[in-house]
């Protein structure tokens, strides 16, 4: 046994070399300790790449940390003697280091934080949590904001964000471009004039490579596949990810936001969200140089604007509600909503087009982009009832950015109004007329989105009737949807039971997915 004054652990979305724990404090007498753990790679059995991206990522820092000076203590998934767990972990390195105290940052997950605020309690030394200031809003500062009001408008969260940072403000304290919001402008359907560039590569390195084959050999039987990995595992190459959106990408970010094209994954968005969310890219950084392309003229107002919304307004409201609302937050279903995944969530399997490229760039990338998410994943979980456990743990499994903090409030809440609207004001519930304005997939989908009933009709359509009929007593009362039951209630009865007896039809030939996806 050596004697260290400090271990400071350091978990698998904490990889930031200013991290909080790290910040001020002298390499003599400190052990890092990083862990592999079973646990985290199974609690869901996460996308192959996720683990990949992880695992390698959690090398490659203990590697610069160990290039630094510090000392790094690194406990791999196959070592042997390891508990697969981070407080067995923590024990075992405590009698390896003998340490005066423990200090680490809180946790992003609920499920990691309980078991964080068990160590004072369990190990005989001194343990401090600090909060993670990687973030703009603290908890309690979320707290407050929330305090005392009927609905938690993220509109009002996002005006406070741009004021305390600064972002797109004058010196006269008003909104740059003169409106606070561009999401009017921020809707274009794809068109012929578009020409995404292609996002940088990054070719695996021996490490990442000896990651790919540990998980092969380990989580074979996980869904994605390893052939297409092509994300940042180092802060260096999430820069230069970073360089090629800021160069190439974000001057049509914002008009294109919404866009959906058949095989083109990325199209204009940043493709940040996992290194964003690793720690190996400052949040605010990445804003700061959004408003630097608005400054210099390379971006216009809506695109930039646009893009910092999505990151001190939604990323940080979206984590402040998460820990308001949990743990409830997990097993709220305000709809009820029973029905089981359909296996071809995971086969891809399915006549519905737009559905069908969602789930094979999620296979292919663990990555779809949030209008997939949100209107075509999303909206089909909605609109057919999915059970809000079976459609979290999906989400969770399968995208390279995917932490319950951020992916729950988004399930819960975004998608499914299984959290009653404390989120959302209205379901975001559309046919397929939306997802025929905002995409190609209809051109060439089986399906016709023009025909609203019966034999070869759009899923959607059908569904998304059945949706506001089977909900009405809920859902009449919102004036954002009322006027919507009039136009139900103005078609003859005939045609309200076709789409009735159509979506039934539909709903009956889902195959539920096998048993056992989520976990073993
Ligand atoms: P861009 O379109 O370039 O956006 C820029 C950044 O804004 C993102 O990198 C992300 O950090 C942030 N952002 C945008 N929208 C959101 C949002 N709604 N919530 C939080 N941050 C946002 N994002 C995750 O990071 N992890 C998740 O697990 C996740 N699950 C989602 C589940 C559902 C049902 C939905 C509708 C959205 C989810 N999102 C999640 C949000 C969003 O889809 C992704 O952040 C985005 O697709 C990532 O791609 P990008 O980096 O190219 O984003
Ligand atoms: C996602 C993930 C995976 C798959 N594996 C690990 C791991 O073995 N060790 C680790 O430190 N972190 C891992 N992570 C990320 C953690 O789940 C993440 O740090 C916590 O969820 C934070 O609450
Ligand atoms: Fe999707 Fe319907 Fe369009 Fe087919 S017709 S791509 S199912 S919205």
């Amino acid at each position: 046994m050596t004697s260290c004054q400090m271990l400071i652990p350091i978990l698998g979305d904490q990889l930031t070399r200013t991290l909080a724990s790290l910040r001020g404090q002298p390499k003599e007498g400190r052990v890092i300790l990083m862990m592999e753990v079973w646990d985290e790679a199974t609690y869901v059995k996460h996308h192959k790449q996720k683990i990949t991206l992880i695992f390698s990522a959690m090398r490659h820092f203990a590697q610069e940390l160990g290039d630094a000076g510090w000392s790094v203590d690194y406990v791999k998934l196959d070592d042997a003697n390891n508990s697969g767990n981070f407080t067995g972990e923590v024990a075992r390195a405590i009698e390896r280091h003998d340490p005066d105290c423990i200090r680490v940052v809180e946790a992003g997950e609920w499920r990691v934080q309980q078991q964080l605020e068990e160590w004072p309690d369990k190990f005989a030394c001194e343990v401090e949590i600090l909060p993670d200031d990687r973030f703009v809003c603290s908890h309690q500062e979320f707290r407050d904001w929330a305090e005392g009001r009927k609905h938690l408008t993220m509109e009002h969260f996002y005006r406070e964000m741009r004021r305390k940072t600064g972002l797109l403000i004058t010196e006269d304290a008003k909104p740059k471009g003169g409106d606070w919001n561009y999401d009017k402008d921020n809707r274009e359907a794809p068109d012929d004039d578009m020409d995404p560039p292609p996002v940088p590569r990054f070719e695996p390195d021996t490490i990442t490579r000896e990651v790919m084959e540990l998980v092969e050999t380990r989580f074979g039987d996980h869904f994605g596949n390893l052939d297409t990995f092509n994300w940042p595992v180092t802060s260096a190459e999430a820069e230069k990810a970073a360089d090629a959106f800021f160069a190439q990408r974000i001057e049509r970010f914002g008009p294109y936001q919404d866009a959906m094209v058949h095989g083109s994954d990325d199209l204009y968005h940043s493709m940040l969200s996992s290194s964003i969310n690793c720690g190996l890219l400052d949040p605010l950084e990445l804003c700061k140089r959004a408003e630097e392309a608005y400054e210099e003229g390379r971006a216009p107002i809506n695109s930039v604007e646009g893009f910092i919304r999505q990151i001190i307004g939604w990323r940080e409201y979206i984590r402040g509600f998460y820990w308001l609302h949990m743990p409830d937050l997990q097993s709220d279903n305000e709809l009820n909503a029973q029905r089981a995944l359909p296996e071809f969530f995971w086969t891809g399997k399915t006549d519905m087009r737009c559905v069908s490229d969602c789930i094979r760039s999620t296979h292919d990338n663990a990555h779809a982009h949030h209008i997939q998410r949100l209107m075509v994943l999303g909206n089909f979980c909605l609109l057919a009832g999915i059970n809000p456990k079976d459609v979290q743990d999906w989400y969770l499994a399968v995208y390279a950015d995917a932490y319950e903090w951020v992916e729950l409030p988004n399930v819960s809440g975004m998608i499914l109004y299984a959290d009653g609207g404390r989120l959302a004001t209205k379901p975001y519930a559309a046919s397929g007329n939306y997802i025929n304005k905002m995409s190609d997939y209809c051109k060439k989908c089986s399906y016709s989105v023009s025909k609203k009933t019966g034999e070869g009709a759009c899923p959607f359509n059908p569904l998304y009737w059945h949706f506001m009929d089977r909900h009405r007593e809920r859902l009449e009362s919102n004036h954002r949807i009322g006027r919507i039951y009039s136009n139900w209630d103005r078609m003859d009865e005939v045609k309200r039971q076709e789409y009735l007896d159509s979506a039934e039809s539909f709903l009956a030939s889902l195959e539920p997915a096998k048993p056992g996806w989520a976990r073993d």
